[in-house]
């Protein structure tokens, strides 16, 4: 856990950022009591994926830690909401407002019209998900789906059952690996060594995405479809590797249904069909299927971001049909890679942490995650049955930069008669409307367990200080929220070696605690499914899916066009709102004077053709806008947009944008907050915007 010299000790952690890496960290702290300080956070050189590295972002992250900035103690509001005027308050009164609110919502209103809004700023299992127990215990109303994650598994679970896939750092072993939707050397910097390991070995190396990104820069080939039609891609890929004889037909046989019947669907969509929904080169479609076809171990590595679209589950879904037509499963090192989060559910019993009896039989209505603008305006469609929400509670979420349709949510925090909770370690954009603001430890004030979604290990995280000011953790503040309610159900107040000893069974946990970190259950010989084993209906691979159609989705692979193609002729350009700097995570960090300041500031990447149509220049201002809301950006010239693409950057909170004030708009003003197709996700990427010349300068 700990190694001590006289003057300083060094704690193990693992970072607890919403990122694949989940590094293994070590913090020197030097100092007791008052004095305590943590002077060091470098990366554990034993960690067997982060080897020892972290990353801009948390190379300073003891910045963060002692930043002035922090929020130190309950604050309540007393300006407008918005305004960011707050004044000092203890605790108890803090909990005694909230409980007083709370039993008043739920005696005019009923439990359901409380909301909690966790979301993954802390990956930590006590940190995201011990709060539930107490959300159950109360009846609020269940938040279904999530900004992240939710529609990938989904999409894949609909075709193999399961949403597991090989364990990407056996892409060593891949001669093709297929980047499909993921930008690799930024959100998931520590796989891209083990991805150079296979080239030096003669991996090829392809990149799919709209933008032309950092890892498309590095690929051997890169391929740039228009946003959301990788659909029509992958069905034309089938086509020819059916057309051609690539199928692995005894694979084929023995662990997929539904084969006759898509054959008999893709026969249509040839090369040049899908070149025209793509916007790519009939021959690069033929080019990219062959060598799917005929190099093998391959590995089709995809994550998160090619699920933020209207028909995002269907893109995993037809995806993950691929590894199983050309028998990729039999090797190492191929497959499908994608967050492996699923292989640590194998040590998790997520009952005994989350607790669902404590809803003592009562079912509290779904509300959906992403749907937070649309629940808290009371549109009708979004809150079908029950009351309107009254009260939300936000935990490890900067929502007014995070969720889609900003200003819609806007809207919402600005009523009268909600009732916000914040839990935050800074003023967020979204902290500004809260009526109690609460204080939040870092990650290096709270013991926890990190499971990791892009490797196989889970990471102990040692508390290396006391918390900071009268800063608690997320376990903490439900403990203290039961006790405030009056609650007396014993699980609510269980301490948290408690918890995560009866969550982590088969884990001994003091072993974990002095190793930093330990690898979940995975096949020795690296191929999970080579002889099938998949938990669909019919136990296997299914490229005719009955369950989908009993959703009302197709039960074959699909391409649709997004619902949002129909404001086409009023805004003409497809927006991309994407990570991009190597110094944010998420919403985190465009704050920090050594994070923000040094990846510059907002703008709209344009194409030179699309500019020189519009009549703009490098440099000039341009007002970016559609239905939802409006930026006003500098215009940066780029060849990493398609014609008819832009891209604001996301991450930047609103006073960071040029002329803007802490309550102005963010890039995710301008998203679109549909409801993907299945799995509870946003269709962010699905946006359309006009694009004008505007007189405002900056300064
Ligand atoms: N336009 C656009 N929007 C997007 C995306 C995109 O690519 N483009 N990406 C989406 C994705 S994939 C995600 S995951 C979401 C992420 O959205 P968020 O979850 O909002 O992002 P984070 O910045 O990771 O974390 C949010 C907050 O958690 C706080 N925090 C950190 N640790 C703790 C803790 O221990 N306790 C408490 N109470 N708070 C803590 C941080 O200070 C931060 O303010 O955004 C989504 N939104
Ligand atoms: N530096 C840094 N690292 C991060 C984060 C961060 O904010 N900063 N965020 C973390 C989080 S929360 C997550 S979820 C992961 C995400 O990790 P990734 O999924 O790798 O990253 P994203 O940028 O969300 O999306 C990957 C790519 O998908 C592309 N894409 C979007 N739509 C389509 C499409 O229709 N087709 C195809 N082929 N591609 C498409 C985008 O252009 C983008 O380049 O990164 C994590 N790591
Ligand atoms: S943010 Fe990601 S890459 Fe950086 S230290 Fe944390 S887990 Fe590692
Ligand atoms: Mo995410």
């Amino acid at each position: 856990m700990s190694t001590d010299t006289s003057a300083t000790r060094v704690v193990h952690g693992t970072c607890h950022h919403d990122c694949p890496d989940s590094c293994g960290w070590h913090v020197t702290v030097a100092g007791e009591g008052p004095t305590e300080q943590a002077v060091q956070l470098r990366g554990n050189p034993a960690h067997p994926f982060s080897k020892g590295e972290l990353c801009p972002k948390v190379n300073r992250f003891l910045d963060r830690v002692y930043s002035p900035e922090r929020i130190l103690h309950p604050m309540r509001r007393v300006g407008p909401k918005g305004e960011g005027t707050f004044e000092r308050i203890s605790w108890d009164d803090a909990l005694d407002e909230i409980a007083t609110r709370f039993h008043s919502i739920i005696a005019e209103h009923g439990a359901e019209a409380i909301m909690p809004y966790i979301s993954a700023g802390n990956q930590g299992l006590l940190a995201i998900m011990f709060g539930d127990r107490f959300w159950h215990h109360l009846g609020a109303s269940r938040v279904l789906g999530a900004l992240c994650g939710a529609t990938a598994g989904a999409g894949a679970s609909a075709t193999n059952g399961t949403g597991k896939g090989i364990d990407p750092s056996d892409m060593v072993h891949s001669r093709l690996i297929i980047l499909w939707g993921t930008n690799t050397r930024l959100t998931n910097r520590h796989l891209w060594p083990f991805i150079e390991e296979a080239r030096a070995a003669g991996a090829q190396v392809v990149v799919i995405d709209p933008l032309r990104t950092i890892t498309a820069d590095s690929a051997d080939w890169f391929l740039q479809p228009l946003p959301g039609t990788d659909v029509a891609l992958m069905l034309a890929m089938m086509h020819v590797l059916i057309r051609d004889g690539h199928v692995d037909q005894q694979w084929v046989a023995a662990h997929t249904i539904g084969f006759d019947d898509l054959t008999a669907h893709v026969a249509e969509w040839t090369p040049a069909r899908a070149a025209a929904t793509t916007g790519l080169a009939v021959d690069d479609i033929e080019r990219l299927a062959t060598m799917y076809g005929t190099i093998r171990p391959s590995a089709i590595r995809t994550l998160i971001g090619a699920e933020h679209h209207e028909h995002g589950a269907m893109f995993f879904r037809t995806l993950t049909c691929l590894p199983a037509l050309v028998g990729a499963w039999r090797h190492q090192g191929g497959g499908y890679a994608r967050s492996v989060g699923v292989w640590s559910n194998d040590v998790m019993d997520h009952a005994a942490l989350t607790r669902p009896d404590l809803l003592a039989g009562r079912s509290p209505r779904g509300v959906q995650m992403v749907h937070l603008a649309r629940l808290l305006t009371g549109d009708p469609d979004a809150l079908s049955d029950g009351p309107p929400i009254k009260a939300v509670c936000m935990i490890s979420v900067n929502a007014m930069v995070s969720v889609p349709n900003t200003e819609l949510l806007r809207q919402g925090l600005l009523r009268d008669d909600l009732f916000t909770v914040v839990h935050d370690q800074f003023l967020t954009d979204t902290a500004r409307y809260a009526d109690i603001v609460l204080p939040a430890t870092t990650h290096i004030e709270a013991t926890d367990v990190v499971t990791s979604w892009g490797h196989l290990y889970l990471g102990w995280n040692e508390a290396a200080i006391a918390p900071l000011g009268e800063a608690v953790s997320n376990s903490e503040l439900h403990r203290r929220l039961a006790r405030a309610m009056g609650f007396t159900e014993p699980a609510l107040f269980d301490d948290d070696l408690t918890v995560l000893r009866d969550t982590l069974p088969t884990i001994d946990l003091d072993e974990l605690r002095t190793d930093a970190f330990v690898k979940v259950p995975y096949p020795d010989d690296g191929r999970p499914f080579a002889d099938g084993g998949f938990t669909t209906p019919s136990g296997k691979v299914e490229l005719r899916c009955d369950l989908l159609a009993a959703l009302g989705q197709p039960a074959l692979p699909t391409y649709s066009a997004p619902s949002e193609a129909a404001f086409a002729p009023r805004f003409p350009y497809a927006l991309m709102t994407p990570k991009v700097h190597t110094r944010f995570l998420n919403s985190s960090y465009s704050h920090l004077p050594k994070h923000g300041p040094l990846e510059g500031s907002p703008f709209v990447e344009v194409h030179a053709d699309d500019a020189a149509a519009l009549g703009l220049t490098e440099g000039a201002t341009v007002r970016v806008w559609n239905d939802r809301g409006e930026l006003v950006l500098p215009l940066r010239l780029s060849d990493r947009v398609r014609p008819g693409v832009v891209a604001v950057p996301w991450g930047w909170w609103a006073n960071q944008h040029p002329g803007s004030s802490p309550t102005g708009p963010v890039a995710n003003s301008l998203t679109n907050d549909t409801l993907a197709d299945w799995g509870g996700g946003s269709a962010f990427w699905d946006t359309q915007v006009a694009l004008a010349p505007t007189p405002t300068a900056f300064m």
